[in-house]
């Protein structure tokens, strides 16, 4: 109030363009969604029950359901389409907060159709509301027509669709799977030397569910980030404390996976890695779309802080997507991204699940 800081307040009120009272609500950073893959086509509702049925993730996709059937869903829809059901579940994101979310490609598996995954993520931020960062995903799995062929497949990303997608300004990351059901280490070695030829980041899904020393690569390309880490090793956490590349945790595929095996929280606190939070909203592991549940099962699932669970969905995210310059705090010089939040304490984001918290959301300056 005026009477409690009097210098602070006549300062603001002169700098501002517009006051708003904001009595007794907190007030963070925009929240930002380093990982998501919210364009896709269909739904895999039915591998959900046969998962509750017993079988497991890599069994639902070595016989061709998992990423492929979504894949094939996803070449089917119209790029119109796949604005319109994205739309839905990016609401379900900007109504707990988000002001930034990084999309990912990877259901199309050939050019024209990673192309119009990537510009339907970018027509989601057409309507001003939120800023969206995009990644390709193409090494995320096979596709049908190359499987008797991998190295061909792994080589036209490279050669091909990576160049393509950079030429086209349609990406500023490249993603990819390593794991045993995905692609080898080195197999993503290859493509990403090609994202950095053609001036992409890289960031990487690793140790999600098995050990392939996906971490340890990415670090050693600078990646922004390694995701997952379930199966992270004492070397794996190394190589990213020394080359900064941020953790990111995702708690949504470990719960509806029933994973048993943690990240090793603890290690990578104590080597000072950074760790980010998000939702990996996704038709398989995540159908999720709501990241105040993701800092819940940080909490719960991860035993991460609330504090450290709000730091791993604003300013950890930011440095995730390369661009904590730009937002992720709140800092004199920066976009103005805001969440204000009807709770009392900020560890209130992290303790209810399913309740209305947001007042308003601030992108760019602008109410929204
Ligand atoms: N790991 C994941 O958790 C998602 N992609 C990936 O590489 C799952 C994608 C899917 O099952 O559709
Ligand atoms: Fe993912």
């Amino acid at each position: 109030s005026r009477a409690y800081s009097p210098n602070f307040f006549l300062a603001a009120v002169d700098l501002a363009r517009e006051v708003r009272r904001c009595d007794n609500a907190w007030i963070t950073p925009g929240l930002i969604e380093c990982h998501t893959h919210l364009v896709f086509g269909g739904d895999r509702a039915r591998e959900f029950e046969m998962r509750l049925q017993g079988k497991s993730y890599e069994e639902i996709a070595r016989a061709g359901g998992g990423i492929v059937s979504t894949v094939a869903a996803t070449r089917a829809a119209s790029r119109e389409e796949l604005v319109a059901s994205a739309a839905k579940r990016l609401a379900g994101l900007t109504r707990e907060g988000v002001t930034t979310v990084e999309i990912k490609s990877g259901y199309g598996l050939d050019l024209e159709n990673e192309i119009k995954m990537l510009e339907a993520a970018g027509e989601l931020a057409a309507r001003g509301d939120v800023r969206v960062k995009r990644a390709f995903l193409g090494l995320h799995a096979l596709p049908p027509e190359f499987k008797d062929d991998r190295a061909a497949y792994v080589q036209l990303v490279a050669d091909v669709m990576i160049p393509a997608i950079a030429a086209a300004g349609l990406a500023e990351a490249v993603d990819a799977f390593c794991e045993n059901i995905g692609f080898t280490a080195e197999e993503v070695d290859y493509v990403f030397s090609s994202a950095l030829e053609n001036g992409l980041a890289v960031k990487l899904h690793a140790e999600q569910l098995s050990n392939q020393n996906g971490a340890a690569l990415a670090a050693r390309y600078q990646a922004l980030s390694a995701d997952h880490l379930e199966h992270l090793d004492d070397a794996g956490i190394a190589a990213m404390a020394a080359s900064g590349t941020v953790a990111v945790l995702l708690p949504g595929a470990f719960y509806f996976l029933r994973e048993t095996q943690l990240p090793p929280i603890a290690k990578l606190r104590a080597a000072g890695v950074h760790m980010a939070v998000a939702s990996d909203c996704n038709p398989g592991t995540s159908p999720m779309t709501s990241p105040l549940a993701a800092l819940n099962m940080a909490c719960t699932l991860f035993r991460l802080t609330p504090e450290e669970a709000l730091a791993g969905i604003t300013r950890e995210g930011a440095r995730a997507l390369g661009i904590l310059d730009d937002v992720g705090t709140l800092e004199v010089g920066k976009v103005c991204d805001l969440a204000v939040w009807d709770v009392k304490s900020p560890a209130e984001l992290s303790y209810w699940l399913g309740a209305p918290l947001l007042r308003e959301r601030v992108f760019a300056g602008r109410v929204v």
